[in-house]
């Protein structure tokens, strides 16, 4: 396997040079009570298959990378049990009835150990995959993932999850500033509002890449079987 070696994805705004031994495919929030129907997402009023169509594309990314032996992470949204490190104004924000650490529909929302705030079984982490869990919308506030990415030399993300205009785009911005180079699979990732995951991925590539590159998942398979 030549994971060292450099392949050309096709992207926007021009296509990506992948070196997959320096590129981590980072999953973004696939948690339960945002993807699942009986979960938080859900209870307040959002349509969750519009984040389930995510689920198939991303399945086959991370077959795909662990049978390459390629770096993946994954991250969860949440706060500590006694919610110390939850801010006042996140909690309060929205005016809901049930807010972050009230009992929600799977548990106490976000909060760590509760069954909503675990990943969904499809992408469920094996034991070697880190789990980053943050209590912000962006990875790297608050955590250890730019260390980990440091350490494991790695240079590239692959962004997916959820939701595109909210944790992915953080994490994108967040990961961009540190020097990343963020290519985000279009079909990886999802919004539950079609105009802002629209929106959100011409954001993403828009002046030349101001924040990184759009592909597909197909196109990035393509470019990885030819390593394989
Ligand atoms: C949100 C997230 N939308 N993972 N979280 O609150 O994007």
């Amino acid at each position: 396997m030549e994971m060292n070696h450099t392949v050309t994805v096709e992207a926007e705004p021009y296509p990506f040079e992948l070196v997959p031994a320096q590129c981590a495919l980072l999953i973004i929030d696939m948690q339960r009570d945002f993807l699942e129907a009986g979960g938080f997402g859900a209870m307040l009023g959002n349509d969750v298959s519009q984040l389930r169509r995510t689920i198939k594309p991303n399945r086959k990314l991370l077959a795909a990378w662990r049978t390459a032996g390629l770096q993946v992470i994954h991250t969860r949204e949440g706060h500590r049990p006694d919610l110390t490190d939850l801010p006042p104004a996140k909690k309060i924000r929205g005016r809901s009835k049930t807010c972050i650490g009230d009992v929600g529909p799977m548990g106490r929302i976000l909060v760590r150990g509760e069954p909503g705030h675990d990943i969904i079984p499809e992408l469920y982490p094996l034991p070697t995959e880190p789990v980053i869990d943050k209590p912000g919308k962006g990875a790297f506030f608050a955590t250890d993932l730019h260390a980990i990415l440091q350490n494991r030399d790695i240079k590239q993300l692959i962004v997916t999850g959820v939701t595109t205009e909210v944790c992915v785009h953080t994490t994108i911005r967040e990961a961009n500033d540190r020097g990343y180079d963020c290519l985000v699979p279009e079909d990886c990732v999802s919004s539950y509002f079609p105009e802002f995951q629209e929106m959100g991925l011409k954001m993403i590539k828009a002046q030349g890449g101001i924040f990184g590159w759009v592909s597909h998942s197909a196109y990035i398979l393509a470019a990885l079987g030819y390593c394989l």
